[in-house]
């Protein structure tokens, strides 16, 4: 129940950061951090109007559009990431979904290359019809990152050119054709305490439950609606972190996008309290994302290890 969920979210911090650790202790090994690195393999131009994002064409970022980028070119980026340290590989679209023929097929064939390199897959690439999402899989795509960003009652202040019900849709596609799930969302998007919870509730009430959750602080955009939003409080980070952990016990989760502006006391507490995912290298998808030599002098600092593709343990979250 949403109530309950605003309870633990709103208990006394280091009560909750406490219990949080201590679930985290319990199903996973507490030293280690999946690293993965993400790369935009079309980036701008997307008909969609997030209020948040660089590459909507709703509006004016200043940000190139680029045409679907070469499977070479994309294997090669997965071998350097492979070898620099990372665990995923995570692909991005700027799309609605993919349209079938060319670019779809191109992805499949990146699928493909990506996964034999030995590392995990992961695509987003926006709604899927359940056949693209059977031919995802049958590629070898391990995970499909989709994120319902926000409380269904703020999501339409958001975004208005899909809904709500077209994500819980692409995200059933995704867990009939058998992939495993990416779902998550923003933080500090002028929602409120009480939107957190709501999202952290509708992440956790998926039956089951994601197996890889990612909690993005806005990383504003000049340009966007979103681009001078004040940044949201770092407990408020903590307690969204603390809670999916303890909501979803088995799940990696992940400290997404704004770490760049985070203190390394800040990641420290989230770590703390059961993120154990991030992503590494310069870049997110079309923002600056903290350096590889800085992440490692962090992880090598709280006695943190990165992992290479361990699978989680089979996903279950305890009643809410
Ligand atoms: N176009 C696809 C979609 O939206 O489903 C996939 C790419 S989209 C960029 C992936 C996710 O990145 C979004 O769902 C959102 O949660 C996150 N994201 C995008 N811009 C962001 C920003 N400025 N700050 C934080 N997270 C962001
Ligand atoms: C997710 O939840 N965060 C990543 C990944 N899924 C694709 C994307 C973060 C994007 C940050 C803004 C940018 O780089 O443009
Ligand atoms: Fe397009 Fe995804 Fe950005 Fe929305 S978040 S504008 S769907 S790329």
């Amino acid at each position: 129940m949403r109530d309950r969920v605003g309870v633990i979210y709103r208990r006394p911090l280091l009560e909750l950061v406490f219990e949080a650790a201590s679930v985290h202790r319990a199903h996973h090994d507490p030293a280690e951090v999946q690293c993965a690195t993400l790369l935009s393999i079309k980036t701008g131009a997307c008909p969609e109007d997030c209020k948040y994002c660089s590459q909507s064409a709703h509006y004016d970022t200043g940000l190139e559009r680029e045409t679907l980028m070469e499977p070479n070119e994309v294997v090669a980026a997965a071998e350097r990431a492979r070898a620099a340290g990372a665990d995923r590989f995570c692909m991005g679209a700027a799309w609605r979904g993919p349209r079938d023929g060319r670019d779809f097929d191109s992805v499949l064939d990146m699928v493909q290359r990506v996964k034999a390199l030995g590392l995990e897959t992961c695509a987003t690439l926006g709604m899927l019809t359940a056949e693209q999402a059977t031919r995802l899989a049958a590629a070898g795509l391990d995970y499909y990152n989709h994120n319902l960003d926000t409380s269904p009652e703020y999501y339409g202040e958001v975004i208005s050119t899909r809904t709500w019900q077209d994500r819980l849709d692409t995200l059933a596609e995704v867990r009939a054709s058998g992939m495993k799930v990416c779902c998550g969302g923003i933080l500090g998007m002028g929602e409120s305490e009480e939107d957190r919870i709501g999202l952290l509730h509708a992440l956790a009430e998926q039956d089951p439950p994601p197996e890889s959750v990612p909690i993005n602080a806005l990383v504003p955009m000049a340009g966007t609606p979103l681009g001078d939003v004040a940044p949201l409080p770092w407990d408020q980070l903590l307690r969204a972190v603390a809670t999916a952990r303890i909501l979803m016990p088995r799940a990696w989760v992940r400290l997404s996008a704004g770490r760049e502006s985070m203190s390394e006391e800040q990641q420290a507490l989230c770590f703390l309290a059961g993120a154990n995912s991030i992503f590494l290298g310069e870049r997110l998808l079309t923002a600056p994302n903290r350096g590889r030599a800085d992440d490692a002098a962090l992880l090598a600092k709280l006695g943190l290890r990165s992992v290479r593709a361990p699978e989680p343990v089979v996903s279950q979250t305890i009643e809410v």
